[in-house]
């Protein structure tokens, strides 16, 4: 899928990644250089993006043999012996690397955007060499870049990079994600660098957070300390010109390779091998996996455990926790920290232990990853405790590993991963008593439900996996290089060139004349629009094109005489009378007999709505509750298990939706429509959605497409929905000039 989508929307283009950790690092080991891979599932899906698109990823050459290997530009052809892509070194001297990474990334901005302010440490000569060190890495980037290259930043080492790249380059097109926690203005204007920081991420054209709380964060910093012009509506900021678009997208794991190694003999064998090694045949087993970092308050969680023993003293010998904590950081203040998480747990373990038995499992070194999954997979409760954290994965790798889904998630509400993960049990870290009751709640939670949550957990990470993650942007990125390239194809600068004679006017429904909102029921068209349509229909022929059943976008839109088509215009009205019914009657009776049997097996489970649209249908899950929902998805695939030669069924915002696999689309409807109502006309068609995309295509070199949001297939966009009212106001005027101009 992911290779496909480059393939249709990467070819020609060059992708430059810059991030300050590199994929490959080339060490000495003995009298031989060894190349290594750092772990950690983002730097192999980007790996496998470049794979697959070619290009180039800059990164700092921080291996003590890394400059053994690179050509004269600093170059090495990757992945080792077999290359498609070039990785392109940064040199940093020990002094600026030591300023740029330890000292103003690691000091400055992590705690700061972790709201640790007593940890954040501001010194000069950090600031000066951050800048430095983005310098560096702007001219590489420079030196590989051409006007259409894309380039996609990571995270918080490099936020004055997109702006020193759009000083120099200002065609470019520059994303960038930011990996962890965005503040708040009351912490954010502590930092005496704040104007400057903010200036430089301004430089990107698309900006993505973890989650929306962060995006708006960082405009409310913006309002407060520069003069920009904010549309919070639609997550836009403009500077001096230049227009930087917000959004969450938030990152995941790869969730079929931690089954798959989870479910391995590997699995199996590494966990009896641990089990053996640690006496951990009886009783539960608590999981934690951190890097040795404040910010996932490890001392916290410890503190919670301890309390546990001393409140529920008869599971004493009965629940060991292990704790898996590499230290990643090497300096002040880890060197403390990890001290001070050591000798907590040896307190503990002197405190609770028995002869045989001791709470608290400590490891504090690296585990590959196919030991780390059967940790995962053993463990009956898997404990985040972080006092913020941008997503973290280590509750998603979690969710993936448990083969045998019936462990419970402990999830700090502070993590990013908490808007996303229903069925956790949410914690407040700072909470440390209730805390330690959660810790007791989940080890006396009925299997059922246990297991229920587990597959509700299981079903998201599933569903919104790394590569889903990858997609989106890249999707968004491929939007706004449009939007760039199609200057001049906005369409107010060019409404001279819209039809207004002998025009057939195609509309779609939802994100175009009524804008988007939480739930479909809820869509309603505006009464000005509706008011326009009234009176635009005297001069020109109007069809409503949506993918609604044909009765409620009747309803919804309500105005007779027009032409609408529903289900994707496998039903017709020409205005009096339904003049296409496009059911095939075999795949209704499937379709009937399906919803019968959902109806029966879902109705034990409260909150499911069916809804029968004639030739489709949706089935709305939004409010089942938690404990039931693994009892809802075993339902609905066991039923429509079968159904699958004649049904394609997705998956949307909590509803399935089920369509007939030879189902129309929107292209074929307006060519219809064209052909039996306006052979001579000339077409206008304006949507939204990707399944306008079809229409766009079908009246391409005969009429005019507009898209609210830009696609590469529209002859012009709109920048929001609410500038289609504006469009068709302007419609009515010009197009009554031109009647009075037929006179
Ligand atoms: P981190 O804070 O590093 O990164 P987190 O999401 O907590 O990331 O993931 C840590 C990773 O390290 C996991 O993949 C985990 O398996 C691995 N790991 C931890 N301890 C390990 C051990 N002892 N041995 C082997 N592997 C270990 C930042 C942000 C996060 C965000 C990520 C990704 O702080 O909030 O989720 O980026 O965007």
């Amino acid at each position: 899928m992911l290779r496909l989508f480059l393939e249709e929307n990467f070819s020609g283009k060059n992708l430059v990644v810059v991030s300050n950790r590199e994929p490959y690092i080339h060490k000495k080991v003995g009298t031989q250089i060894k190349v290594d891979r750092p772990a950690g599932g983002l730097t192999s899906a980007l790996d496998d993006v470049l794979r697959a698109a070619g290009g180039i990823w800059v990164a700092w050459g921080s291996g003590s043999r890394d400059k053994d290997v690179v050509d004269n530009k600093s170059c090495i052809p990757v992945p080792p012996g077999n290359p498609s892509y070039t990785l392109k070194r940064v040199w940093l001297s020990p002094g600026i690397a030591e300023n740029y990474y330890h000292g103003y990334a690691n000091q400055v901005l992590w705690p700061l955007c972790h709201i640790t302010l007593d940890r954040v440490y501001f010194r000069k000569r950090f600031w000066e060499d951050y800048k430095k060190a983005n310098r560096i890495f702007a001219k590489a980037v420079l030196e590989e870049s051409s006007d259409d290259s894309i380039v996609w930043i990571h995270d918080y080492h490099l936020c004055l990079l997109p702006g020193f790249l759009r000083d120099c380059k200002s065609d470019l097109t520059i994303a960038h994600f930011w990996h962890i926690p965005w503040p708040d203005w009351g912490v954010f204007r502590v930092c005496p660098q704040a104007k400057e920081i903010l200036e430089g991420l301004l430089g990107n054209d698309l900006l993505g957070f973890q989650i929306p709380l962060f995006a708006k964060s960082f405009m409310d910093c913006v309002k407060e300390c520069l003069d920009a012009d904010l549309d919070y509506q639609n997550a836009v900021v403009t500077y001096k010109g230049h227009a930087t678009r917000l959004k969450a997208f938030p990152i995941s794991i790869d969730y079929q390779k931690f089954h798959a190694m989870a479910t391995s003999r590997r699995a199996v064998n590494a966990i009896k091998r641990i089990k053996q090694k640690h006496r951990l045949d009886q009783g539960y087993i608590g999981i934690g996996v951190d890097r040795l970092e404040y910010t996932k308050a490890l001392i916290k969680r410890l503190q919670a455990i301890d309390l546990f023993f001393e409140r529920y003293a008869r599971y004493r010998g009965r629940v060991t926790f292990i704790q898996i904590a590499v230290p990643t950081r090497t300096k002040e203040p880890y060197l403390s920290y990890q001290k001070a998480v050591g000798e907590l747990i040896a307190r503990i373990n002197g405190k609770h232990a028995t002869t045989d038995w001791k709470p608290v499992v400590y490891i504090d070194k690296k585990v590959e990853h196919q030991e780390l999954v059967a940790y995962y997979r053993m463990a009956d409760i898997g404990i985040i405790s972080s006092v913020y954290d941008g997503m973290n994965l280590v509750a998603k790798e979690y969710v993936a590993s448990q083969a045998d889904g019936h462990g419970v998630l402990i999830l700090s509400e502070l993590a990013g991963a908490a808007e996303e993960l229903e069925g956790a049990l949410l914690v407040n870290p700072y909470d440390v008593e209730g805390f330690s009751d959660l810790i007791y709640k989940a080890l006396k939670m009925p299997h059922t439900e246990k297991a229920s949550r587990m597959a509700v957990l299981r079903q998201q990470v599933r569903a919104n996996d790394i590569y889903k993650w990858i997609a989106d942007i890249l999707h968004e990125i491929v939007n706004i290089c449009w939007m760039k390239s199609a200057t001049g194809r906005y369409l107010f600068d060019n409404l001279d060139r819209i039809p207004v004679k002998n025009t057939f006017l195609f509309l779609d429904y939802d994100g175009t004349l009524s804008p988007i909102v939480e739930s479909p029921d809820k869509a309603f068209i505006p009464g000005e629009i509706r008011d326009i349509l009234l009176r635009l229909k005297k001069h020109m022929p109007i069809a409503i094109i949506s993918g609604r059943a044909l009765e409620d976008i009747k309803e919804r839109v309500g105005i007779e005489d027009i032409i609408y088509a529903g289900n994707h215009g496998a039903e017709i009205w020409n205005g009096r009378r339904q003049v296409v019914r496009r059911h095939s009657a075999g795949d209704r009776d499937r379709l009937e007999e399906l919803l019968r049997r959902l109806r029966e097996d879902l109705m034990p489970i409260q909150g499911v709505m069916v809804e029968d649209k004639g030739i489709t249908a949706s089935i709305h899950f939004r409010k089942v509750s938690p404990k039931d929902m693994g009892a809802f998805f075993d339902a609905f695939r066991e039923t429509v298990r079968g159904y699958e030669d004649t049904f394609r069924i997705t998956a949307g915002k909590k509803v399935f939706e089920i369509r007939p696999l030879k189902a129309w689309n929107k292209g074929k409807a307006v060519s219809w429509i064209m052909e039996k109502f306006g052979k001579r006309k000339m077409p206008i068609y304006v949507g939204d959605d990707t399944t306008d995309e079809d229409a766009f295509k079908a009246i391409k070199g005969r009429g005019v497409s507009i898209c609210v949001g830009g696609n590469p297939e529209a002859d012009y966009y709109l920048k929001r929905q609410e500038e289609v009212g504006e469009f068709l106001e302007q419609l009515t005027g010009l197009s009554k000039i031109s009647s009075f101009a037929n006179l």
